[in-house]
């Protein structure tokens, strides 16, 4: 079996391929795990991150307010599946214990690097930009001052230094519902100061279902073949947006350089909760779980901007099948300078 590294999960949700299903990836059969009105104040939790906490289960939620606004919440759970989410959004501080709180802030990542959990996020900061902070309990969050300038999104750190280094890939734009957009890749001493900029992914290549813009989505998992990499690809049709995933794998010691990107997508919007909601034709992962022992991955993806819902697949059939359904984009790892 593909060795990925992480501690055991035993207790991660999982559901076996159902036998009528010939998919690479396959959806948990009680989507979506989370619906409409997720806390008294909130309207919709969707576009959401989950981690391993204290042999359960913690997860930093989109949740966009009533007002219309969306705020980050925390929620737990015992079995990743069943959560409770607080009505209370996170109120972060700066590095002064002082309050720095965004307008809004949308679409988090977190990942345990170094014994801290890193939250990035889109937040505002004269448009859309990404936003860092940190937390070691859930419980209290402080946040770096503006790492990043706008306009950007999709951040998504690796979940160690590559070559002495911290890195993250990311999703240069403009402001709004962006209609372009290729995934980067930077890197940092400190978390604080980033450079080294390279284009790691571009839109297009083999399939328009990836053919306006892609992002990066959860969070690179190691493994013997390279960086596991789950990112969401964008169609543009007359009817608007369509929001897909697939999956690359980028080379463990320098992650510019890829080494397998899936033609067609692993999985697209076709279920009622991921064709119908606030946002219609939205499947956008940003979390994964994953137990090395098994090889199973369970991935978290935001559903037509309205639920959130799950879908499994298994290391070495996946990477079997990005290895032989791979067809890498006219611009790929352009910046690869070894
Ligand atoms: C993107 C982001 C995502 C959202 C998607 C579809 O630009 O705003 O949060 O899921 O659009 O609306």
């Amino acid at each position: 079996m593909i060795r990925m590294t992480g501690e055991s999960l035993p207790n991660m949700p999982w559901q076996d391929r159902p036998a009528s299903c010939t998919d690479i990836v396959w959806r948990h059969s009680e989507n979506p795990i989370i619906g409409w009105n997720p806390t008294p104040k909130s309207a919709r939790a969707f576009n959401s991150a989950v981690v391993p906490f204290e042999g359960a289960f913690v997860g930093v939620f989109r949740a966009d307010h009533k007002h219309g606004k969306p705020q980050l919440h925390v929620g737990h759970s015992k079995d990743a599946l069943h959560w409770d989410i607080q009505d209370e959004e996170i109120h972060w501080v700066d590095e002064a214990g002082l309050p720095y709180q965004p307008d809004y802030s949308y679409d988090p990542r977190v990942v345990l690097i170094e014994g801290t959990y890193y939250i990035i996020w889109c937040a505002d900061f004269g448009g859309a930009a990404l936003a860092v902070g940190t937390t070691k309990d859930f419980r209290s969050f402080v946040r770096i001052e503006n790492p990043f300038i706008p306009f950007n999104r999709n951040g998504v750190f690796f979940p160690r230094k590559i070559r002495g280094k911290y890195m993250l890939l990311s999703r240069p734009s403009d402001s709004g519902h962006t209609p372009f957009g290729d995934i980067f890749l930077s890197e940092s001493p400190d978390m604080v100061h980033w450079g080294r900029h390279r284009r790691v992914m571009t839109r297009g290549g083999a399939g328009w279902w990836q053919a306006t813009k892609i992002g990066g989505g959860a969070v690179p998992i190691e493994t013997d073949e390279g960086w596991l990499m789950f990112y969401h690809g964008v169609s543009g049709t007359c009817n608007g947006f369509v929001y897909s995933f697939g999956a690359a794998l980028l080379d463990l010691e320098n992650p510019a350089k890829v080494l397998y990107r899936t033609r067609d997508y692993l999985l697209t919007p076709e279920k009622p909760y991921e064709t119908t909601g606030f946002v219609p034709n939205v499947c956008f992962p940003c979390a994964t779980l994953h137990d090395p022992d098994t090889g199973r991955i369970a991935i978290y993806y935001g559903a037509a901007d309205t639920y959130v819902a799950v879908a499994y697949t298994q290391v070495d059939e996946l990477v079997a099948h990005l290895k032989t359904n791979s067809v890498l984009a006219p611009g790929d790892a352009d910046d690869y300078r070894g």
